[in-house]
């Protein structure tokens, strides 16, 4: 059975397959486009040319190039991408992300996280920094019984949504990206945790994939001889059985071993106790210590 997969927004999905034009992406760098069109010819900022010979720059791109060459997006709603409006100091930014996702608002959810990522945050800061904690206070308000179900699931969704949108910006992979790989275990119904780690690593530009949540150990253990990565992150957000944790987290720390990667863990339900019974493996809080691992495995 295949698992239906998390689609980007209309959006990032339409700007990734047709690019922008010289003109439109020097308006959203605020540099002339002579400029802009000696960076792509210099091989500094990627491009694409139309059936018709003109040139085509994805925003993943731009971002990249943004963020490489010390520019700032000054106009983001030229690339399709909207500027978080002022004002936001991040208590705001906490709460309105929060509103518009139990208000299952898609486009503004995708909108707002898209428009901070051109507007210089890193995808690692706003994982941690915004996304999880309007999450738990998403999950305070549905324990103190003032959401409905289907608000805090749709919420869900859209947060994963915006991930992928996330990860579609990432700058485009070389040929040599080194590979990275996870999930959860059997019985770890939680899905941000691992999308977040695939973005985060994708714009660090690993070859990260999440391979969903659920897993058996075995098939984790498959992946890793079949696909040869060398990061594997498993996120732990709820653990059914703990002894099972363990022989599972063994089974794929030998695993990891023999193939001569690495394994990163983290997850809210990893508490310290449960990290003591566990073998030799890197723990991480969040995804800032995953991107500088993913940043130092890349150099
Ligand atoms: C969404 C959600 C669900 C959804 C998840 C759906 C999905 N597709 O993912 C579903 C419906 C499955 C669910 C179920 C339940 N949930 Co729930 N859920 C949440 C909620 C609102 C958000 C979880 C989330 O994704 N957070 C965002 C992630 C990214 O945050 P995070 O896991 O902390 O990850 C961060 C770090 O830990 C770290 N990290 C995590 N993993 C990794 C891995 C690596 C490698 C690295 C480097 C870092 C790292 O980086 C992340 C970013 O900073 C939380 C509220 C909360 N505080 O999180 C409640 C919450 C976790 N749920 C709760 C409860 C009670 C339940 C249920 C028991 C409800 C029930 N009666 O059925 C079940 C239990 C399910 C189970 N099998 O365990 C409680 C847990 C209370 C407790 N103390 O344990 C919470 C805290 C809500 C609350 N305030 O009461 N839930």
């Amino acid at each position: 059975m295949k698992a239906p997969s998390i689609q980007p927004s209309k959006t990032v999905k339409e700007s990734a397959r047709s690019g922008f034009s010289p003109g439109a992406v020097a308006r959203a760098l605020g540099v002339s486009e002579s400029s802009l069109k000696r960076w792509c010819d210099q091989g500094h900022l990627e491009f694409a040319l139309t059936a018709g010979g003109h040139r085509r720059l994805p925003a993943s791109a731009v971002l990249a190039f943004a963020r490489a060459h010390g520019h700032r997006v000054v106009a983001p709603a030229e690339l399709g991408l909207v500027e978080p409006a002022h004002s936001t100091g991040e208590l705001d930014l906490r709460t309105r992300l929060m509103r518009l996702l139990i208000a299952g608002e898609e486009s503004a959810v995708s909108q707002l996280l898209t428009g901070l990522l051109a507007a210089g945050r890193s995808v690692e800061e706003l994982c941690d920094g915004l996304i999880m904690p309007a999450l738990a206070d998403l999950g305070e308000a549905w324990a103190g019984g003032d959401l409905e179900i289907y608000e805090e699931r749709r919420a869900c969704e859209l947060a994963a949504r915006a991930l992928v949108d996330l990860s579609q910006l990432a700058p485009r992979l070389s040929r040599r990206a080194v590979k990275a790989v996870g999930g959860t275990l059997l019985g770890d119904p939680y899905a941000l945790p691992t999308l977040m780690a695939e973005a985060t690593l994708r714009h660090q530009g690993l070859d990260a994939r999440s391979l969903g949540v659920a897993l058996p150990a075995s098939t984790l253990v498959a992946a890793v001889h079949n696909l040869k990565p060398k990061l594997v992150w498993l996120t732990v957000g709820a653990v059914v059985d703990e002894r099972a944790l363990v022989k599972d987290v063994e089974a794929l720390e030998q695993a990891v071993r023999a193939e001569g990667a690495a394994l990163v863990l983290g997850g809210r339900a990893l508490r310290p106790a449960l990290r003591t019974q566990l073998p030799h493996v890197l723990y991480c809080d969040g995804m800032r210590s995953l991107a500088a691992f993913g940043r130092a495995l890349v150099r």
